[in-house]
């Protein structure tokens, strides 16, 4: 009711964080792809793997681009979809199930929604089927206005892996489609052959298999190293087509790829004795680059998540947010607190790691007094809180912004 979202309305103002002046409207007009990286970790970027460069593309495009190192996904089993969820709303998913599924038909104030309020097109790309994880029906809740589906794409046994469209094809089709839509636009691109059981052709791996117990491990790096260069051949087809100039690509992983259950390798992999607690926290990471053409290149270390998205990219675009609801920060807000609290509770700051119940200190990986976590717990603990409202009441539907 009326006072629930009233208390709710209280929160995220005092959440909120007056925009950069330097970034407030930088890309506005433009085109915006946002580019969904699947399975995609921090630990391979910018690494090699037998003396091999796992993603020789991203690491070029990153000295190019804002590149956030400590950046995470706020997944849970949701997946992909969780992903979509939390960057199109600043909102959480479920922590467990998918809202995908549950809350389709909720009353959202989502980026395509706000972004068609000004003009853009808005739509997603990916060749599943429009129903997998209930896409067609969330995608009308949050105001997408196409979902070019599979039915979108020539998909055949010749150019499928795995879950179906390879990457390079996916990206080469998605041109003309793109070609399609009145400008601005802001379309969403899931990629796919980077997933788990990451199964590739044999003319398709760059890189040769990782050597370890874990054949999921083992696997992973030559379907990271595939997606790399998916992205180089379509980043190249943009630029010949002169579709690239005028477009800002947002790329991020979607959720980790590699689970607990590869510990042993992982540790192997990193050269570590084991993989402790804070460490699968930190293995949470997934890139963020932010590609504006033109623009020099940064690294940005404020510790983030996929949350903080939707009121990023609305200042970039030049859109104030502060008669929104939501629960990140605009990355770029000189008022920000490097911060992020992950779906299980777990939080991370410039200094503590927070889980399992235990306080870790960032610079000795040793667990630590709590006392240096507790400023944080009532963040962490009401962020989740008051998404959840949310998303169970519907409460959005009782909520008008004041423009
Ligand atoms: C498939 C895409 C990937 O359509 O959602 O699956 P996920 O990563 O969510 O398992
Ligand atoms: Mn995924």
């Amino acid at each position: 009711d009326s006072s629930e979202i009233n208390e709710i309305i209280y929160y995220t103002r005092e959440q909120y964080r007056e925009p950069n002046e330097e970034y407030f409207g930088l890309i506005e007009g433009k085109n915006v792809m946002v580019i969904s990286l699947e399975s995609l970790q921090s630990f391979v970027i910018e690494q090699t793997m037998n003396g091999e460069v796992v993603t020789p593309f991203l690491n070029e495009l990153i000295e190019e681009s804002i590149y956030f190192d400590h950046f995470y996904h706020q997944t849970e089993q949701g997946k992909t979809s969780d992903s979509e969820f939390v960057v199109d709303n600043s909102l959480f998913g479920r922590n467990s199930g998918a809202v995908f599924f549950t809350h389709s038909n909720n009353e959202y104030n989502a980026l395509p929604e706000q972004l068609g309020e000004i003009g853009y097109y808005t739509s997603v790309m990916h060749a599943n089927n429009k129903s997998f994880w209930n896409r067609d029906m969330m995608y009308l809740a949050l105001g997408y206005e196409r979902f070019f589906d599979i039915q979108s794409y020539d998909v055949t046994e010749e150019n499928s892996v795995g879950w179906g469209l390879k990457d390079l094809d996916f990206f080469e089709q998605s041109i003309d489609l793109l070609k399609q839509q009145p400008e601005p636009y802001y379309t969403k691109f899931i990629t796919l052959t980077n997933h788990f059981p990451f199964e590739l052709d044999e003319e398709d791996r760059l890189i040769e298999e990782y050597d370890s117990y874990s054949g999921t491990l083992n696997r992973y790096f030559p379907t990271v190293r595939y997606m790399d260069h998916a992205l180089e051949q379509f980043f190249e087809r943009l630029k010949d087509e002169g579709m690239y100039e005028d477009t800002v690509f947002i790329m991020y992983g979607d959720h980790y790829g590699i689970s607990s259950f590869h510990d042993r390798s992982m540790a192997m992999y990193l050269e570590k004795d084991e993989i402790t607690d804070f460490d699968t926290v930190q293995l949470q990471r997934v890139p963020l680059i932010i590609h504006i053409p033109g623009m020099e290149g940064k690294r940005m270390d404020t510790v983030s998540g996929q949350i903080d998205l939707k009121p990023t990219m609305l200042h970039l675009l030049g859109v104030e947010t502060e008669d929104m609801i939501y629960l990140g920060t605009d990355l770029f807000s000189d008022e920000r607190e490097s911060f992020v609290v992950l779906r299980n509770g777990s939080f991370v700051t410039d200094d503590y790691l927070y889980t399992s119940e235990v306080c870790y200190d960032k610079q000795t990986e040793q667990e630590t007094d709590m006392s240096y976590c507790e400023p944080y717990f009532d963040k962490a603990r009401q962020d989740l809180h008051y998404s959840d409202r949310v998303i169970y009441g519907d409460l959005l539907r009782f909520f008008e912004r004041n423009e």
